[in-house]
C-alpha cells in the first residue's frame, strides 16, 4: 500500500519553480567546493517526529492526520516501517534516526519489547537492501517511561540503572545489525530536580561508567559507530549534566572519556541554553569534537524546545560555514529532529516541511561556500589579530614572554589605537551574500 499517494519523488528545479513539491536550492548530485550537495548535507529523516508524533501537546490532544492511523500495536508499527521508506525514497533522503521506542511497541518487559524491536529490525533490514537510505544513527529512550523518573545512567535505583544498561546493549546491537553510522546518547533525564535530595557525584560517576560500559561492549561485538553526546540544558530537568558542549567537554575529559565522543549539536538546544546554534558548532568544532547535528530551530518568543523545521537562513548558513571549516560532518549527518507544527496536522506538510529544511540548508551550505572561497571572515579576523603577528604578539602566542617583559614593552605607550569590530559592516555584507546566491 502507498501512504503517500498523489506525491512523487521530489526533484530539484531550481530558485524559479513555483512546484511546492520540488527543491528550489537543494540540488543532490550538484558540487559544491568539489564534492556534491548530498555528500555533505548528509540529511536524516527523524523517525519519531515523522512517522510516530501525532501534534499532541502539554495543553491538548494529537491533531495529526496520518494513513496508518487506524492500526494498533506491531501493524502499526510495521505500517510505519512502509510509510517511512516510501517517504525516504520520495523526499530523497540519504539517512534516518530512530528510538528503540520509536520503531515498536514497549511490551510488559525488556525480552518483550526487544522481540518486538527484533521484528521490525529484520523488516527494515530488508527494506534497506534496495533503498539508499542509510541509518545515521539510533539510541535509546530513556526518558519516557515513568520508569526514568529519576533518570537513567544517573537513577537513585540500581535496577533502574541496570535496566538502562540493558536498553543500551540493545541499541548498540541494533544498531550493529543496521549498519548505523553513529549512537547517540541524549540525557533525556539525566539531571536532578533540587540538590536537596540529589548525591550529584554519584550520579555523574554512574553515568561515566555506564559511558566506559558502552565503549568496551561496542568494541566487543565489533560496532566501530561514531559515539555522540547530545547536550541539551534545563528540560526536562531543571538542571541537565550535559548542559552545552563547554559543559558536557569537562565531563567527558573528567572521566577519560574525550577520545570515544563527539558531539550532537541541536540548535534548539543551543539557543535555550543561551547560546547561538554557531557557537556551540564552533566550540565543538575547535576542540575537533563536532559530530553531527540535529537540525531545526526553536522559536524565540517561546523559552521551550519546539523543534520546528529549519527555515532560518543565518542560522543555516552560519551552520554551514563551522560544518564546512570542519572539513564536513564526516560519520555524522544533518537530521531533521523537527516537527510540523500541530496547526500542519495533514500529511502533506510532512513534505513541505523537509523541503523547506532541506532547501535552507541547501541555501546555506551555498553561500558560506561562497564566503570560504572569497575568505571573507578569515579576512576580517586576520586583519583584525595581526599585531599578533608583530614582534612581541609572536612572543605572546607562542608562550615565549612573560609579565616583566610585557610591562618593559606597555610601560611607556601613550597611545594605542584600538579599531572599530564593524559587526554591522559585516552583517550588511552578509545580507548582500544570502541576496547574491
Ligand atoms: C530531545 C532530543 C532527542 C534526541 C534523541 O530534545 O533532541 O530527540 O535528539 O534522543
Ligand atoms: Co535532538
Amino acid at each position: 500500500m502507498a501512504y503517500f499517494d498523489g506525491i512523487t519523488k521530489v526533484k530539484y528545479e531550481g530558485r524559479h519553480s513555483d512546484n511546492p513539491y520540488a527543491f528550489k536550492f537543494y540540488n543532490p548530485e550538484e558540487k559544491i567546493g568539489g564534492k556534491t550537495m548530498e555528500e555533505i548535507l548528509r540529511f536524516g529523516i527523524a523517525y519519531w517526529h515523522t512517522f510516530v508524533a501525532d501534534g499532541s501537546d502539554p495543553f491538548g490532544a494529537g491533531t495529526a492526520i496520518r494513513p496508518w492511523d487506524h492500526l494498533k500495536g506491531m501493524d502499526l508499527a510495521k505500517a510505519r516501517v512502509d510509510a517511512a521508506f516510501e517517504f525516504f525514497e520520495k523526499i530523497d533522503a540519504p539517512f534516518f534516526c530512530f528510538h528503540d521506542v520509536d520503531i515498536a511497541p514497549e511490551g510488559a518487559t525488556l525480552r518483550e519489547s526487544n522481540k518486538n524491536v527484533d521484528e521490525i529490525v529484520a523488516m527494515m533490514k530488508d527494506y534497506m537492501k534496495d533503498s539508499k537510505t542509510k541509518l545515521l544513527w539510533n539510541t535509546a529512550n530513556m526518558f519516557t517511561n515513568p520508569r526514568w523518573t529519576h533518570g537513567a545512567g544517573t537513577t537513585s535505583h540500581a535496577d533502574v540503572y541496570a535496566y538502562a544498561a540493558a536498553k543500551i546493549k540493545k541499541g548498540l546491537e541494533v544498531g550493529k545489525e543496521l549498519g548505523a553510522e553513529n549512537y547517540v546518547f541524549w540525557g533525556g533525564r539525566e539531571g536532578y530536580e533540587s540538590l536537596l535530595n540529589t548525591n550529584l557525584k554519584l550520579e555523574q560517576e554512574n553515568l561515566a561508567k555506564l559511558f566506559h560500559m558502552s565503549i568496551d561492549y561496542a568494541k566487543e561485538i565489533g560496532f566501530d559507530a561514531q559515539f555522540l553526546i547530545e547536550p541539551k540544558p534545563k528540560e526536562p530537568t531543571t538542571h541537565q549534566y550535559d548542559y552545552d558542549v563547554a559543559t558536557a567537554t569537562a565531563f567527558l575529559y573528567q572521566y577519560d572519556l574525550q577520545d570515544h565522543f563527539k558531539f550532537n549539536i541541536e540548535a534548539n538546544h543551543a539557543t535555550l541554553a543561551g547560546h547561538t546554534f554557531e557557537h556551540e558548532l564552533r566550540v565543538a568544532r575547535e576542540s575537533g569534537m563536532l559530530g553531527s547535528v540535529d537540525a531545526n530551530q526553536g522559536d524565540p518568543l517561546l523559552g521551550w524546545d519546539t523543534d520546528e523545521f529549519p527555515t532560518d537562513l543565518y542560522a543555516t548558513t552560519l551552520a554551514m560555514y563551522e560544518i564546512l571549516k570542519n572539513g564536513g560532518l564526516g560519520r555524522g549527518g544533518l537530521n531533521f529532529d523537527a516537527k510540523v507544527r500541530r496547526g500542519s496536522f495533514e500529511t502533506e506538510d510532512l513534505f513541505h516541511a523537509h523541503i523547506a529544511g532541506m532547501d535552507a540548508f541547501a541555501i546555506g551550505l551555498r553561500v558560506a561556500q561562497k564566503m570560504i572561497d572569497d575568505r571573507f571572515f578569515e579576512n576580517i579576523v586576520d586583519e583584525r589579530y595581526k599585531t599578533f603577528n608583530s614582534e612581541i604578539g609572536k612572543k605572546i602566542t607562542s608562550g615565549q614572554t612573560n609579565l616583566k617583559e610585557l610591562e618593559a614593552h606597555a610601560i611607556d605607550i601613550e597611545n594605542i589605537e584600538i579599531r572599530s569590530g564593524q559587526v554591522e559592516k559585516i552583517k550588511a555584507r552578509i545580507n548582500q551574500y544570502l541576496l547574491n546566491i
